[in-house]
């Protein structure tokens, strides 16, 4: 049967439905390594023995693990899918695998197959059952080869014969996940480094063999065109708005770890998991967060506390999130973010900015038929009472400003909900536009890239001036954690607007730890460069000459590795 372009995307599109309405899934990383208690890298960073890795398998014996608790729980967070490790790096398959006994059922006390019974629960309760699978890295298989995560303390790199793990254990292994678990939603794979075009591709081709509605993630493939059904973004990385053309999906960690780490108490507020995935909502992607249970087979007291908070909130204001599509704003609003079902804008405010008393908005084009609060209980008084709103032409740059006067209290702490109903699909001015605090934000996702220069390369973007004055211009980027920003950015850094020039060398002016998009290991940093006037309303161009300006940021595995990442450039009103 040869299917023509047009079929192949109608099926595509079809396969991806349940997903992109999904917006919310839980990550589980569970095997051996939660004995050690030091993530599921220890393996590794250990240089621990095949056979002494084995051993483990010997004391493993979940008994607290009961599948109808862990889907019970991902439901009530508000998830649609759960993605658990079936084999994560240390090879140790979490199911019962006929084609390598280091599994689960065969290798240790418990004897159970628990992803068959998180299938079935799975089943019964309405979630999609998905699957981890770490295609490439295997410590555990004499065979297996990364371009860098390899097994040599057991297994001499060159004694290695690629094609004895991929035909033997990884293709056989990925198969019975795709014919005995029932319906799976998706596989994850993971860290393809190395993997050829032709064998990723055969891995495509494998999964689709095996069950054509499954999904595949990116990082099935290091080759952009065998990269899969949706792009899987860095671990924990929340990208710019329109950085990525498709679909894509966050995977996140609840604290600074995947697997089981003991003494990792860094655990993110249940206040900022709600932002963040208000955040990813409204860019158009996916929050997978993780959980790393116990070797009994625990999910930790923490993670559930949050989980249930977060619940706590979607079943709320779930009609917010859910099969939304994104923000048709280009930028982030400071108060909030902005989601899209059909003709109804859901302004999504963070708990502070509601006690200003009324929210701003510039460039909707649409008329307002109705505003109203979601109070996140049907049966409240105030259900769907109209909210004032105010409409005004700003005549001198062409463009409509929105006010809305919010109610004195809010519904909810952390964020809450305006809807608006408009004439019709949003309507929205496509400049970059200065934001009703007077700031411009500019992402480096959008500029225009320009190569060379003595300073580096160039950023370039065009914006429209409202309320004009006095401007710091800010550099905004993420730093790694653990990395000095002086060993990194000792390069003067240019920015040109409105016939001005101010440069430096970049310092750290203001350090964040976690703000929505930004988080452990990155931390934000705003550098002014200095200060510019700006006299009159109207378009101006600015640039940003620095060596940080990448032409196109290649594919980079260890995601959590680059040093400093530009976000953004930003005029920040100091005075009108
Ligand atoms: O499953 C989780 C990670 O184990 C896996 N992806 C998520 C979802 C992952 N595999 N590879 N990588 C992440 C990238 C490798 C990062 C590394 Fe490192 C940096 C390997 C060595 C240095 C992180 C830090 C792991 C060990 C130290």
């Amino acid at each position: 049967m040869s299917l023509s372009g047009p079929v192949i995307e109608a099926q595509e599109a079809d396969r991806m439905q349940w997903w992109k309405a999904a917006k919310f899934g839980l990550f589980v990383h569970w095997g051996l390594y939660a004995l050690h208690g030091k993530g599921e890298w220890h393996m590794s960073g250990a240089k621990i023995p095949v056979k002494e890795y084995e051993k483990l398998a010997e004391r493993f014996n979940p008994v607290k693990f009961d599948a109808r608790e862990w889907v019970a729980l991902a439901k009530a967070a508000g998830m649609k899918y759960i993605v658990v490790t079936a084999k994560h790096h240390d090879g140790f398959a979490m199911y019962h695998s006929e084609h390598d006994p280091f599994n689960i059922v065969d290798a240790t006390p418990f004897r159970r197959d628990p992803l068959k019974e998180l299938a079935e629960e799975c089943q019964r309760e309405g979630l999609r059952m998905c699957f981890y699978y770490s295609h490439v890295i295997d410590w555990h298989h004499p065979h297996a080869i990364h371009e860098f995560y390899n097994n040599t303390w057991d297994y001499p790199l060159e004694e290695k014969a690629f094609y004895a793990y991929w035909n033997r254990k990884a293709k056989p292994q990925v198969k019975e996940l795709l014919t005995k678990y029932g319906p799976v939603g998706l596989i994850w794979f993971d860290t393809a480094g190395g993997l050829s075009k032709k064998d990723s591709q055969e891995m495509i081709d494998w999964v689709r063999d095996h069950q054509p509605t499954c999904l595949i993630n990116s990082r099935v493939s290091h080759w952009p065109q065998y990269a899969g059904d949706y792009s899987s973004k860095g671990d924990n990385e929340i990208p710019m708005h329109g950085e990525d053309s498709r679909p894509w999906e966050t995977p996140m960690t609840l604290n600074d770890s995947w697997g089981y780490q003991n003494k990792d108490q860094s655990w993110k507020s249940s206040e900022a998991l709600i932002r963040k995935l208000v955040h990813v909502a409204s860019k158009g992607g996916n929050l997978l967060l993780n959980v790393g249970p116990t070797a009994e087979g625990d999910i930790p007291d923490e993670s559930v506390e949050r989980l249930k908070a977060v619940g706590r909130w979607t079943s709320r204001f779930g009609e917010a999130i859910y099969d939304t599509t994104p923000s048709p704003f280009h930028y982030e609003q400071e108060w909030g973010a902005i989601t899209v079902r059909d003709t109804t804008l859901y302004l999504l405010i963070h708990g502070p900015y509601w006690s200003k008393g009324g929210i701003d908005l510039y460039g909707l084009n649409n008329a307002i038929r109705h505003a109203y609060v979601l109070q996140g209980d049907e049966d409240a008084d105030e259900a769907r009472k109209p909210l004032s709103v105010q409409q005004h032409y700003h005549a001198a740059v062409g463009l409509h400003q929105l006010h809305i006067t919010l109610p004195p209290s809010a519904p909810d702490d952390v964020v809450s909900v305006v809807a608006l109903e408009l004439d019709g699909k949003p309507h929205v001015d496509p400049r970059w536009l200065q934001l009703p605090t007077g700031d411009i934000r500019l992402d480096i996702a959008h500029a225009e890239v320009k190569s060379g220069g003595e300073a580096g390369n160039e950023a370039g973007w065009s914006f429209t001036m409202l309320e004009p004055g006095e401007f710091d211009v800010v550099m905004i980027a993420f730093k790694r954690f653990n990395q000095e920003w002086s060993a990194h950015c000792h390069q003067e850094v240019i920015a040109t607007v409105a016939g001005q020039q101010v440069s430096c060398i970049p310092a750290v002016d203001k350090l964040l730890e976690d703000t929505p998009t930004c988080q452990h290991p990155y931390e934000e940093v705003h550098s002014v460069l200095g200060r510019v006037q700006i006299r009159q309303p109207g378009e101006y161009d600015i640039r940003l000459q620095s060596a940080w300006v990448k032409e196109k940021t290649g594919f980079f595995e260890a995601w959590q590795a680059a040093p400093i990442r530009l976000r953004s450039l930003q005029l920040v009103k100091v005075a009108p």
